[in-house]
């Protein structure tokens, strides 16, 4: 860790080949205020410059993943405060990171939580995680994405549900709805994140960005594009050295051994 991992509102701690951010404003259960934002959105750009990491995990506290955007720094802002500031485009730079990124949620994950969570590559909750979409509440309506990323993850229904009404789901719920990949052990969720980050950073990382991206396509292109971009993004992944050495060890029978070319 140096001093330039430093940050007022998370964690950056990097094992390995992975990088850890860790949301801590305990007080405020890791509510997303301005200053939250830039430094997730700092460290994961960071994190994404560094060829010696290969995946991230974001996560909070057992306690809360994060209660939402910070509804005290908002409150009384107006519409062209709220405008001029371009308030929350900041997190469109996480959603561009290439390097995958898993969201590691246990507690609360709601609003801006759960819309940051979304914005990870995948959830992994812990059996205490809750996930909702809160904010008609407070009068007013996701602002982080959650009304577009939730919708493709678990389909119009719910996603309609849980935003009109502001119910919250646990992470059965979350799991049988595909809002999240896996549920752990609330003990075991960090090891079982870093061990799965570790898994994906130990693959090629273009071949992992490819992967990405050709998955991130489904999410926001229609069927026939996404369709045509990964049989473009599948001949091109012939042009890597990664590729002959994955393909040569497997009949091989040797583990591979990739140089991220
Ligand atoms: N913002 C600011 N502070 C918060 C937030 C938040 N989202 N959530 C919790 N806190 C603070 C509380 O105010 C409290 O502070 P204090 O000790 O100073 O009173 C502290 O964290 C602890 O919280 P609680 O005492 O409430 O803890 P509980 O365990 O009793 O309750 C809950 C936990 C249920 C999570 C509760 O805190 C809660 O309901 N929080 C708000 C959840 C919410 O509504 N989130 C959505 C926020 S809006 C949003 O995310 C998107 C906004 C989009 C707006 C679009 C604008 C462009």
């Amino acid at each position: 860790t140096d001093t330039a991992d430093t940050y007022d509102n998370i964690l950056l701690e990097r094992h390995a080949r992975v990088g850890v951010i860790t949301l801590n404003r305990p007080k405020a259960l890791n509510a997303l205020n301005f200053a939250t934002m830039r430094d997730v959105v700092d460290a994961a750009t960071r994190l994404d410059d560094d060829p010696a990491i290969g995946a991230i995990v974001i996560t909070g506290s057992e306690r809360a993943f994060a209660a939402g955007a910070d509804i005290k720094e908002m409150s009384t802002m107006s519409y062209m405060d709220m405008y001029l500031k371009d308030w929350f485009a900041g997190w469109d730079r996480l959603a561009g990171v290439r390097t995958p990124v898993i969201a590691a949620v246990s507690g609360h994950a709601l609003g801006g939580g759960c819309e940051l969570a979304l914005i990870c590559d995948f959830i992994l909750a812990s059996d205490t995680a809750t996930f909702g979409q809160p904010e008609i509440r407070l009068g007013v309506i996701p602002g982080m994405g959650g009304s577009q990323r939730l919708t493709r993850a678990i389909g119009k229904a719910k996603a309609m549900e849980m935003i009109l009404t502001g119910r919250t789901i646990g992470a059965v719920e979350a799991e049988r709805a595909g809002l999240v990949a896996r549920i752990v052990p609330a003990a075991d969720l960090l090891a079982d994140a870093l061990a799965t980050a570790t898994d994906i950073a130990a693959k090629s990382a273009p071949i992992a960005m490819l992967a990405k991206e050709v998955v991130n396509a489904a999410y926001e292109s229609m069927l026939s594009g996404g369709i045509h971009l990964e049989r473009r993004l599948f001949h091109s992944v012939f042009a890597t050295d990664d590729q002959s050495e994955g393909m040569a060890a497997f009949i091989e029978k040797r583990p591979a051994v990739f140089t991220n070319r």
